[in-house]
């Protein structure tokens, strides 16, 4: 669980390193179906891989766990849907690049408010393209200009259009393998390309608040746009779905 300063950090610098690691069992499993997945889709570029749980139902289980449930409940309440997961699996020398974004502007969720758990897989260095984010900078709760980007090797096509004075105040989370970091929907980050000799996996687990509606409907503009499907599950994980979601599965009874 998060004590009171963490929870502070959280909401003045909108992400926190949660004081939390997964078991070692927990840490095996998850390597488990990494290598079973990768395996399967080796001849697919793994840098990205979104709508993770939908084509792999073994990466469900870890988002459920209470461990990371009860520090999400801490931050958006006891009503959360979760609705994604994704994989950034970067390779050693090769990895790509995460440009500076807000994940905000990829989201069909009104009102807009989710947190992500970054779980790391690998340990993650400042040499292999850890995730980097501007402190504060979600503050103000609105989203910033983003252009699209049209070149190779970035995981994520949307940037923030004007970062490049920001960069200097920037921060960066390292983890040992079953550590999470948790950030909020409107933080300005993103991550280098991975030039070392390590590879720099991590699973990222969207919650938000059961208060807002995902709408399937208003994505298919978004999807235009970064390129990929925004159709998802939505798993009821706390609570009750206030906002009448059409949920896919509900964990609650
Ligand atoms: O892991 C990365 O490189 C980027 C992750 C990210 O952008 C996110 O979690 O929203």
């Amino acid at each position: 669980m998060l004590n009171d300063d963490q929870i502070n950090i959280y909401q003045n610098e909108g992400l926190i390193k949660s004081p939390t690691c997964l078991s070692e069992q927990k840490v095996k499993e998850l390597n488990l179906a990494l290598d079973k997945y990768l395996l399967e889709h080796k001849n697919e570029n793994n840098e990205f891989v979104s709508g993770l749980y939908e084509r792999d139902e073994a990466f469900l289980k870890f988002a459920l766990y209470p461990e990371i449930i009860n520090e999400v409940k801490q931050l958006i309440g006891e009503d959360i849907i979760l609705w994604g997961s994704s994989l950034f699996c970067k390779a050693q020398k090769t990895g790509n690049e995460t440009p500076w974004h807000q994940d905000g502007e990829y989201w069909p969720i009104k009102p807009l408010e989710s947190v992500t758990i970054w779980l790391a897989i690998d340990e993650v260095t400042s040499e292999n393209g850890p995730l980097q984010y501007i402190p504060g900078s979600h503050l103000n709760k609105s989203l910033a200009e983003h252009k699209t980007l049209d070149k190779k090797n970035i995981t994520l096509n949307q940037t923030l259009k004007n970062i490049d004075k920001l960069k200097e105040k920037s921060k960066y989370v390292t983890l040992q393998p079953g550590m999470f970091s948790i950030h909020d929907v409107y933080l300005f980050h993103g991550s280098k390309a991975n030039y070392s000799g390590k590879r720099r996996a991590g699973l990222t687990y969207r919650y938000m608040p059961a208060t807002s509606l995902f709408d399937h409907e208003g994505a298919r503009e978004i999807e235009k746009k970064i390129g990929y499907s925004l159709q998802r599950q939505l798993h009821l994980v706390s609570g009750t779905d206030k906002a009448n979601n059409k949920i896919f599965k509900d964990h609650t009874i």
